[in-house]
């Protein structure tokens, strides 16, 4: 795809809406719409790269309460024409359908690569990849198991939600601050992972999130990983003017 002069694509993840409370959900829900709202105009497609909610498991015929706002935004967006491409995270990964019917939305379960202006692009949340962490590999074979997907659709919604809330916040409190500093060339392992790909593959951008840490870090060849951050800490984007990309922060 050719980005018409003048145009720009922009990426973006981790709000974790939903958490801590629904205050300052709200308060962060409402500045993603405003950042939206702002960058529509100049936008050739928008990518919301994973753990837009903290928790989201959309039932056969019942999605979770909340959220209208950002909802209501990009049916806006994609209704005038603008595209946008939602990855789930290991936060949301329980969607089936409803983001493609309501919002016209296309929804990716793995990483992808997209073409842009002539640049390779590889795009994904980027949980589960690199070396390590195998206790969240096995995990995640068992959240993907359609089988037990399913299991977890049978319970009575408030009984179901409330496990979900409950486990995503020990999963936080386990993560914390140890995310906060950069671990370098070596320990980072999207970083090992960027690399590994690049053995067979050239692409000019690894686009991420998951790592809630902005990361704009050269690769060799001119290849770049950058690392969204998130919109709790550091309210990150990525922004792609047709020939470079630019890692930016929204004033909030
Ligand atoms: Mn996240």
């Amino acid at each position: 795809m050719q980005i018409p002069a003048g145009k720009k694509i922009f990426f973006l993840s981790d709000f974790h809406l939903g958490v801590p409370d629904h205050a300052s959900s709200l308060h962060r829900e409402k500045l993603v719409v405003k950042f939206l709202d702002e960058v529509k105009s100049d936008a050739a497609a928008i990518f919301i790269v994973g753990d837009l909610f903290d928790f989201w498991y959309e039932y056969k015929k019942v999605v979770p309460k909340g959220f209208v706002r950002i909802l209501g935004k990009m049916a806006e967006i994609t209704d005038s024409g603008i595209p946008m491409y939602f990855f789930v995270g290991n936060h949301d990964m329980w969607m089936d359908g409803y983001f493609e019917q309501e919002l016209n939305i296309p929804v990716y379960f793995e990483p992808r690569d997209f073409e842009f202006n002539g640049k390779r692009f590889l795009i994904g949340h980027g949980d589960g990849l690199g070396p390590g962490d195998k206790g969240y590999k096995f995990l995640k074979k068992i959240f993907r198991n359609k089988f037990c997907q399913s299991l977890f659709g049978i319970l009575p919604p408030y009984i179901g939600m409330s496990i979900a809330h409950q486990s995503s916040k020990s999963s936080r409190a386990l993560t914390g601050e140890s995310d906060a500093k950069f671990l370098g060339e070596a320990n980072e392992w999207l970083i090992s992972y960027c690399k590994e790909v690049l053995k067979s593959a050239h692409f000019d951008y690894f686009i991420f999130g998951h790592r809630h840490l902005p990361i704009n870090f050269p690769l060799k060849d001119n290849s770049r990983y950058i690392n969204l951050g998130d919109w709790i800490r550091y309210y990150s984007y990525a922004e792609f003017d047709g020939e470079n990309i630019y890692l930016k922060y929204y004033p909030h």
